[in-house]
């Protein structure tokens, strides 16, 4: 249902007029669209189709018209000529308490302020007080907002940032002379949050002004913080830092190796090395003055007698010393999990609840992504607010999805449904009802914040239950403010283990969940994972990749992920669980 989707553009776009001074009635009329089209209970698509939108109060021929070109085109052509007068950095101070749109208009047009790092330096300068209806206090009070913003969302999540390192790296690599670009930090690692971007050039050195230049002159690049000798640092209109270094390609690894970090991981290896009387630093490994190794991270780590362990393990959490050991023992640390290694996804939204494609689409995206299966799970009765089904509406579901299976036989698709699990650890349906699935995902959406030992007893019935197959985003925590679920995880799974469930690690980068600690414990105890997109359309199948990197912290081998499973392997472990229910 693409209805909030449409009252999000809609309401956006209002933002964008009133920033632009448009008139009031208008930027009013497009909120009253919004709101409309929040508030309805039909799927706007069956009302365009039936030509029964103009008849909506509050939506006018004009809004119909933009509606009906949405809903063919996925875009609204008027709307993308005002969202292109915006600049994006613009948009972002209204983020800030206190700033409208009004406000941001006049600080944009009349203060000529292009984002928030911009607005904040010019506000410390006492840059703004001429502008009309801006007093000091106003300032000050925006000033002191800025700053509780940036403590509290100061770093960003994955999907943001890996968006502008692929954009940053890819124009770079575009350069003549660059042989070779790569991320760094705690973006290569996978962690959940990162606080800046570190991007790593492979360049002779006397390129850098040509590699600033690229950087500089980016669209992506609002304000450029410095440029030196090697290293060039911008920040985008988001407020998001890139630190661009060139690096030689006799130093590359061991750049690689140091700006990857962490930098506990770093100074943990600096030890070792100075305990072998060597120097480690971003050039390389020496003797005296000697240079012994350099040019691939691999080579760095050989030279210091350790196996070279992937990026996403260097948290110094007992790496280093299986690292050592391995080494000692003329061996290397097993292949990591890659994205090739997924064989399926077995949680993901169709229009039949909250997912913003049809089966159909979901599973014909899945098979040019190469997948051997999926499992459709829609969400159940309880989540009203995303649609979930009725038991009536799950059943014709169920044979609008085997009506899909048949026509795509070469794949095996799954009807399933993602059930809600409850605040004391019963199921949203009958056992009677989940009976007729062949696939259940049972995750916690509300009661969130309930105690330890209550969220203990509720993940702990779900994960027991024989007919769950895999207890999804168990925590229900958000990256990075919301904490969700505390539960004994040992306990949950233990029950896992107990009744041969899975945990998932939901792939979205707003979740990633269970958490890499957890999830290492799971695979400790044999207790498989599944690593889900939760697709709630065809784009997010790139959720995946966030996923897999993300369980390569916790050293997850394709053997301890359930969907690296090949489709017939698969059936198998499910055909296995069906025996065991029987037998209880
Ligand atoms: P972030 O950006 O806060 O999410 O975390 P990182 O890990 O990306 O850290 P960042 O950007 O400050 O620095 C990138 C890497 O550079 C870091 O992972 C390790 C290395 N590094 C930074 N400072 C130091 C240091 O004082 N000592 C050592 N050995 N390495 C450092
Ligand atoms: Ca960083
Ligand atoms: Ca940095
Ligand atoms: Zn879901």
């Amino acid at each position: 249902m693409k209805n909030l989707e449409l009252a999000e553009l809609f309401s956006h776009t209002a933002d964008l007029l009133a920033i632009l001074g448009a008139n009031q009635f208008r930027v009013g009329a497009l909120k009253k669209v919004a709101r409309v089209l929040e508030e309805l209970t039909e799927d706007v698509a069956t009302l365009a189709g039936d030509d029964r939108l103009d008849a909506l109060a509050g939506i006018g021929d004009k809004s119909a018209a933009h509606i009906r070109e949405y809903l063919k085109h996925g875009k609204i052509g008027d709307f993308m000529s005002i969202a292109a007068e915006v600049p994006p950095g613009v948009l972002h101070m209204m983020s800030i308490p206190t700033v409208g749109p009004k406000t941001a208009g006049l600080l944009w047009k009349e203060g000529g302020i292009l984002s928030v790092p911009q607005l904040k330096g010019e506000i410390e300068a006492g840059r703004l007080r001429d502008l009309p209806g801006l007093g000091e206090k106003k300032l000050q009070n925006i000033l002191q907002n800025i700053e509780h913003l940036s403590g509290t969302a100061g770093r960003i999540r994955q999907g943001p940032a890996q968006a502008v390192a692929d954009a940053l790296c890819a124009h770079l690599a575009k350069v003549p002379g660059v042989t070779a670009v790569e991320y760094c930090g705690s973006l290569r690692r996978g962690k959940e949050t990162v606080g800046d971007i570190d991007i790593a050039v492979q360049a002779p050195v006397a390129l850098q002004a040509e590699v600033a230049y690229a950087v500089t002159s980016h669209p992506l690049c609002a304000d450029v913080i410095g440029s030196g000798p090697t290293k060039t640092s911008i920040r985008t209109a988001e407020g998001m830092q890139v630190d661009v270094r060139v690096v030689p390609a006799a130093n590359w690894g061991a750049a690689l190796q140091y700006f990857t970090g962490s930098k506990e991981h770093n100074v943990h290896l600096r030890e070792l090395a100075i305990k072998q009387h060597l120097k480690l630093n971003e050039y390389g490994v020496f003797c005296g003055t000697e240079f012994i190794a350099g040019a691939t991270e691999a080579s760095v780590y050989a030279a210091l007698g350790l196996a070279c362990p992937s990026p996403e393990l260097r948290e110094d959490r007992g790496e280093i010393e299986k690292a050592v050991d391995l080494f000692t023992h003329g061996t290397t640390f097993p292949p990591v999990l890659e994205l090739l290694d997924i064989c399926g996804d077995l949680h993901m939204h169709t229009l039949a609840s909250d997912g913003r494609n049809s089966i159909a689409d979901m599973v014909a995206e899945a098979k040019r992504r190469g997948y051997q299966y999926v499992a459709i799970t829609d969400h159940s009765k309880s989540q009203v607010q995303a649609h979930g089904l009725s038991v009536a509406r799950l059943i014709e579901h169920i044979a609008a999805v085997r009506a899909v299976a048949y026509k795509v036989p070469d794949m095996l698709i799954w009807v399933g449904a993602e059930v809600d699990i409850l605040a004391d650890g019963s199921l949203d349906y009958e056992d009677e009802v989940l009976k007729k699935l062949d696939w259940v995902v049972a995750s916690p959406h509300a009661a969130l914040t309930q105690d330890s030992a209550a969220a203990t007893r509720r993940l702990v019935r779900a994960a027991s239950h024989p007919l769950v197959d895999v207890v999804g985003h168990p925590t229900g925590r958000l990256v990075p403010d919301r904490k969700g679920l505390e539960p004994d995880m040992a306990e949950v799974i233990k029950a896992a283990r107990r009744s041969g469930a899975a945990l998932e690690l939901n792939a979205n980068w707003h979740r990633l969940d269970l958490c890499d600690r957890h999830l290492q414990m799971a695979a400790a105890a044999g207790v498989p994972v599944c690593i889900n997109t939760d697709a709630h359309s065809v784009e997010d199948f790139d959720m995946m990749r966030f996923g897999v990197r993300y369980a390569r912290r916790a050293g997850l081998l394709p053997a301890q992920v359930l969907n690296c499973k090949s489709a017939e392997e698969l059936q198998q472990w499910k055909k296995r669980r069906l025996e065991m229910q029987t037998s209880w």
